[in-house]
């Protein structure tokens, strides 16, 4: 067994979470904040068996599209001004970021 974990784009989140239970995936929702742009993603946990990787790993990447997003300065606050940028950024986010871990043991009680 695995244990699936993909980080999307909130944007892309229902539309997983709906094809996910339609490819009869099990899966949980959480919410998460991402280290670079410190705003809103999803990361879903997704529990299926070594088999059926593949196909979830398909359909998340159907149902998940990369976007390109402004990053806003920040201005450093009396510290170090080495590594501030004074204008946005674009970066790019996603389409998901997956990780597969394998499973010790599953308990469903
Ligand atoms: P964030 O950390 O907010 O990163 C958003 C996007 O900013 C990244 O998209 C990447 O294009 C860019 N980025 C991140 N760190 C950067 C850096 N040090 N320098 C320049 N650009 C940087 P993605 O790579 O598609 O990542 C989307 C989200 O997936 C991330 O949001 C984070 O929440 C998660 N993620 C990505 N890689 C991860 C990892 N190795 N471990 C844990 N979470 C990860």
């Amino acid at each position: 067994m695995k244990l699936v974990v993909a980080v999307v784009q909130d944007q892309d989140s229902n539309r997983l979470s709906n094809a996910l239970t339609k490819n009869d995936f099990r899966a949980t929702k959480l919410a998460s904040t991402g280290g670079f742009l410190k705003s809103g993603n999803t990361t879903f946990l997704i529990g299926t068996e070594d088999s059926l990787v593949p196909k979830a790993l398909d359909v998340i990447r159907e149902n998940c599209r990369a976007r390109d997003q402004m990053v806003a300065p920040i201005s450093p606050m009396g510290g170090n001004a080495d590594s501030y940028i004074p204008y946005p950024v674009e970066v790019e986010v996603g389409g998901a970021t997956v990780f597969v871990l394998p499973i010790e043991q599953f308990h469903h009680f």
